[in-house]
């Protein structure tokens, strides 16, 4: 039950996303010149677009460009991944999907803390992909047991933060002034620490069995390693960010560009290398970068399926190479293997591969009169009594995860052999993940229901 004198947590999300951004913003000035690159090529795109601004408006997401929709940490320990479950709990952010990135060679298990409803969405949908690292996917016992060591004696959170997040779990939410501490508390977590907790030599050891350990092993805590703002135009991002000099990554992962967009498509900057201090001297690390994305329908498991395996037919026939000399060839086998999924809504919608919402059109504004129940669910839609809208995709792409991973720890490590296993990280998290596609599924049967009975038609879904 909420409480009147509670703080909503959309407004706690709202006010940490804020000072999230400002800390990145004065921690990594590459970010400042990606910001502002999207920033200039939204302005000259809604220029160019007058229907895009009403549509953006109506779906609510004008007023959110520019805004940081996702940022990503990673954790050590199982008890570092319940503690930020904990703490996102405070925000309205939940644990939503499961993603096992060993299978794409990276030592972690993932999952997207996020608000779950519409609204919440609507309100503020910035979230955090939150990676477990998986000592147990390390062949070296020595340096597991080194690593396991190190982790056990850190604590990622402020004693006065956990003392707000019982308070939380105890009264149900908290208070004005308590949320603006939280806020301030829970910062200190993902800072950055320009220090070291090892010496060099354990972190070059570290380095060398794989650079994702010594990322999440060496330091205080789990820094923000990137915040992401949303584009309207991906591509021209990424040739401007080229142009500029800021070394984006060699592809856009995801889908190619389509008319109707579909999922998610992302890319970033490459970490910069910043200055640390190892116990003694002095040295450098490369984590901190920026990235965008650009999002698209979710689609069904059916849809789904069909996008991973024309993504797997791309990587068949014309991997990237680590060094992306050959991304042009990647890029235009990618688009001509999407052809073989359908980019017009109808077509997505009658063969089931994406999700729709369903909105009443009222009845003056509908071209065809009054609606007949007679019609069925169907017919209300082809006469012009609903309107169908592609459903968001509010979640990550593993494949495009592990791109985004690789491209920032850099080259060098064991290889790592795929194990998912969501049993264990549901263990250590200490909760069950949830499912995105039954959040989708509900959103179009709510949608759905709510339309057939604003129509005052309840009776006239048959099915059809
Ligand atoms: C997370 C990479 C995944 C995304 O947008 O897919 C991610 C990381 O590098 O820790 O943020
Ligand atoms: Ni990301």
């Amino acid at each position: 039950m909420t409480h009147a004198s509670f703080a909503s947590t959309d407004t706690i999300r709202a006010m940490f996303s804020v000072a999230m951004s400002r800390m990145y913003r004065s921690e990594v000035p590459r970010y400042r010149d990606m910001a502002q690159i999207v920033a200039e090529i939204d302005a000259k795109t809604l220029a160019g677009d007058f229907a895009l601004e009403e549509r953006l408006k109506r779906d609510g997401r004008f007023d959110l460009l520019g805004i940081e929709r996702h940022g990503a940490i990673r954790v050590g320990t199982p008890e570092e991944l319940s503690g930020v479950r904990r703490l996102f709990a405070v925000m309205g952010m939940s644990p939503v999907g499961y993603y096992d990135l060993s299978a794409a060679g990276v030592p972690v298990h993932s999952t997207a803390f996020r608000p779950v409803t519409d609204e919440a969405l609507r309100r503020n949908p910035f979230r955090i992909f939150t990676s477990l690292l998986r000592l147990e996917l390390i062949a070296d016992a020595d340096l597991r047991r080194e690593a396991a060591t190190i982790l056990a004696r850190r604590r990622i959170f402020t004693p006065r933060c956990l003392q707000l997040i019982e308070t939380r779990e105890r009264n149900g939410g908290l208070d004005e002034k308590e949320a603006h501490e939280f806020v301030a508390q829970a910062l200190e977590t993902f800072r950055w620490h320009g220090e070291a907790t090892v010496s060099a030599m354990v972190y070059d050891a570290f380095r060398k069995t794989h650079p994702l350990i010594a990322d999440v092993v060496c330091f205080k805590g789990p820094h923000i390693n990137h915040l992401t703002l949303p584009s309207l135009d991906i591509d021209a991002v990424q040739r401007s960010m080229a142009a500029q000099g800021l070394n984006p990554k060699a592809i856009v992962e995801g889908p190619p560009a389509r008319a109707h967009p579909i999922l998610l498509r992302q890319t970033s900057f490459r970490a910069i290398e910043e200055p640390i201090v190892f116990a003694g001297e002095r040295g450098a690390h490369a984590a901190r970068f920026g990235e965008i994305e650009q999002r698209g329908v979710a689609l069904t498991a059916k849809g789904r399926a069909l996008y991973d395996r024309l993504l797997a037919a791309t990587n068949a026939a014309a991997p990237v190479a680590s060094d992306g000399s050959n991304a042009d060839r990647y890029m235009a086998e990618l688009g001509r293997q999407f052809i073989a999924f359908p980019d017009d809504d109808a077509t997505l919608r009658a063969q089931g591969l994406a999700f729709f919402r369903y909105l009443p059109v009222a009845e003056s504004s509908s071209r065809r009169g009054a609606p007949s129940l007679a019609d069925g669910f169907e017919g209300l839609a082809r006469t012009g009594h609903i309107r169908i809208e592609p459903i968001l995709y509010e979640d990550f792409l593993p494949v495009s995860a592990a791109g985004i991973f690789q491209s920032n720890l850099g080259e060098g490590g064991q290889s790592i052999a795929a194990n998912a296993n969501r049993a264990a990280f549901e263990e250590a998290l200490g909760a069950r993940v949830v499912d995105e596609l039954a959040l989708y599924a509900e959103a179009e049967a709510s949608s759905r229901a709510a339309t057939l009975e604003a129509l005052g038609s309840k009776g006239a879904d048959s099915g059809a």
